[in-house]
């Protein structure tokens, strides 16, 4: 794993969170997922009371194995950027963290519009801060998982949102990731035999 330095980090609205959290999270190179609001003006939201925020994936990535090229076209090719969605909630926005990602987002959005000959509605800006999500809606593939989910939550405790382990677990049982990965994950992990089992069965 590679050291906080030396990881970068992307943001991206794609309609509900839960989604993106467990697509990335099973990406080769990601190191973390978290979701949060961001992309509004009230101050402290929360699910319930969002104000003008928008639900957002924060990806944690090594640089030296998945690109913001690359993430970028996950985002791309499972969000709708075709049109704006009913509630800013779920609308289509990438919130960049510097001058370089704000200039890939935007060469991507024109090639895709030059390409298809349609416009897209997905914004483009300047991340300024993310609010955090509640414990609920980390990992929410997995959280929600009949026993595995529980179970790992009180293995992991407080390191549960943010272990990247956990993050692939939450992209497997969502369907992400190839046999390959899922198997090397599983041999590494530590597990009582009865949980594996239990896994290995949602995959
Ligand atoms: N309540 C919706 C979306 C949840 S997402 C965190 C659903 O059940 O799909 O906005």
């Amino acid at each position: 794993t590679p050291s906080p330095s030396e990881t970068e980090t992307a943001t991206f609205g794609m309609g509900c969170f839960w989604g993106p959290d467990a697509r990335f999270g099973a990406m080769e190179g990601v190191v973390r997922t978290r979701v949060g609001y961001a992309g509004g003006t009230t101050p402290n939201p929360r699910y319930y009371s969002l104000g003008d925020h928008t639900e957002v994936v924060q990806v944690v990535y090594d640089p030296g194995t998945v690109t913001y090229d690359e993430l970028l076209e996950d985002c791309w090719a499972n969000h709708d950027w075709t049109s704006t969605a009913h509630k800013r909630q779920y609308r289509g926005v990438i919130l960049t963290h510097d001058d370089h990602q704000h200039e890939v987002a935007t060469r991507q959005r024109t090639a895709l519009e030059e390409q298809t000959g349609q416009s897209a509605e997905t914004a483009i800006e300047r991340l300024e801060q993310l609010f955090l999500a509640e414990d609920y809606h980390q990992k929410y593939e997995l959280r929600s998982t009949p026993v595995v989910g529980d179970e790992l939550e009180a293995q992991y405790g407080d390191a549960f949102v943010d272990s990247t382990v956990v993050a692939r677990l939450n992209g497997f049982v969502a369907g992400h990731g190839t046999p390959a990965q899922r198997n090397e994950v599983l041999a590494r992990l530590n597990l009582p035999p009865r949980l594996l089992a239990e896994l290995r069965r949602r995959f």
